[in-house]
C-alpha cells in the first residue's frame, strides 16, 4: 500500500473556500494523510477559519510561509521542500479538485507510478466551468502532449497532481511562472523514465474569492515545457540527459 501522503495547498485569500476544502478532503480521503497549508502574509483571509478548523482538532494539518515571498508557484516550491511523507499530492485551495480521485490515484502509486495526473481530459474526466480560452488552450496542450509526444496523461496542465516525494531528488525545479511547476515536474519525470499514470477527475471552476490565475504572463512558461516534451520525443537520448542533468533536489 502506497505510504503516508502530504497533501500541498497553496493559498491566497481563500477565506471562503478553505474549510469546505478542508472538509471535502477529510470527508473523501480514507488514505493516512497530513496536510501543509502554504501561505504568503500573515493577513491573508485564509488563515483566520484555518485557525478555527485546526483548533478542532479534525485533521493532521500545518501552517506554512511561503519561503520565497510571494506567488502560487514559490507556495509549492515550499511544500515540496519542507515535506516529509513518501508521497506529496498538490490540491487547490479553491475546492476545484475532486477529491474522490484520490484513491484511484494512490491505487496507481501502488503500480509503481511516479507521477500521477488528475485527468479532465481522458475518458471519465470532466471541466465544469472555468474561462473558455483557458479550457481549450489547456485541452488542446493535453491532448497533442499525450497523441503526438508521447505524454502518458492526457492532461499535462492540471496542477491535481501525487508525486512521488523522492523524485525531487532527480529533478531541479526551474519554473519561475506559475502553475506551469507542475508540468514541468512531469515532463521531466517522462523524459527520465519514470512510470506517469493519470485517474479521470473533475475540475470546477470556483463558487466563491477570484482566481489568480495570470494566462498571457505565464503561457510563454507553459510552451517552454510543452516544446521540450516534443523535443523529448524526437531527440530522446539528448533529451533524458538534459532532464537528469536539471538533477539534484527542488530547492534550485
Ligand atoms: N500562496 C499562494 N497561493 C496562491 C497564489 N495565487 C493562487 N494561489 C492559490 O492557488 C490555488 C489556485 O489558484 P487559482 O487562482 O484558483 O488558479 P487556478 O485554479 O489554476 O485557475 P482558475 O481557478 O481558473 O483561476 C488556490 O488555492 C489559490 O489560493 C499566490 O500568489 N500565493
Ligand atoms: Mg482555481
Amino acid at each position: 500500500m502506497a505510504g503516508l501522503v502530504e497533501i500541498i495547498i497553496p493559498v491566497y485569500n481563500e477565506g471562503e473556500n478553505i474549510v469546505r476544502t478542508l472538509e471535502e478532503i477529510e470527508g473523501s480521503i480514507s488514505h493516512p494523510h497530513s496536510i501543509t497549508v502554504v501561505y504568503d502574509f500573515e493577513q491573508d483571509n485564509t488563515l483566520p477559519p484555518l485557525r478555527r478548523f485546526m483548533e478542532s482538532g479534525r485533521a493532521d494539518i500545518r501552517m506554512l510561509k511561503n519561503s520565497y515571498g510571494r506567488g502560487a508557484l514559490n507556495a509549492i516550491r515550499t511544500g515540496f521542500e519542507s515535506a516529509q511523507r513518501e508521497w506529496c499530492l498538490v490540491c487547490m485551495g479553491d475546492l476545484s479538485d475532486d477529491m474522490t480521485a484520490v484513491a484511484a490515484m494512490l491505487a496507481k502509486a501502488d503500480e509503481g507510478c511516479d507521477v500521477v495526473c488528475g485527468s479532465r481530459y481522458m475518458r471519465g474526466g470532466r471541466q465544469i466551468g472555468g474561462p473558455i480560452f483557458k479550457s481549450l488552450l489547456s485541452r488542446i496542450a493535453g491532448v497533442t502532449l499525450h497523441f503526438i509526444a508521447g505524454v502518458p496523461t492526457h492532461d499535462a496542465t492540471n496542477s491535481f497532481k501525487l508525486y512521488r516525494r523522492s523524485l525531487f531528488d532527480r529533478i531541479r525545479i526551474e519554473s519561475d511562472g506559475g502553475f506551469e511547476i507542475g508540468m514541468e515536474i512531469l515532463i521531466k519525470a517522462h523524459l527520465l523514465g519514470c512510470k506517469i499514470g493519470e485517474v479521470p477527475a473533475t475540475w470546477r471552476d470556483r463558487s466563491g474569492g477570484e482566481s489568480k490565475f495570470k494566462l498571457f504572463k505565464w503561457l510563454p512558461h507553459y510552451l517552454h515545457w510543452y516544446f521540450l516534451a516534443f523535443r523529448g520525443r524526437f531527440q530522446r537520448a539528448p533529451a533524458r540527459m538534459r532532464a537528469g542533468s536539471h538533477g539534484m533536489n527542488a530547492a534550485a
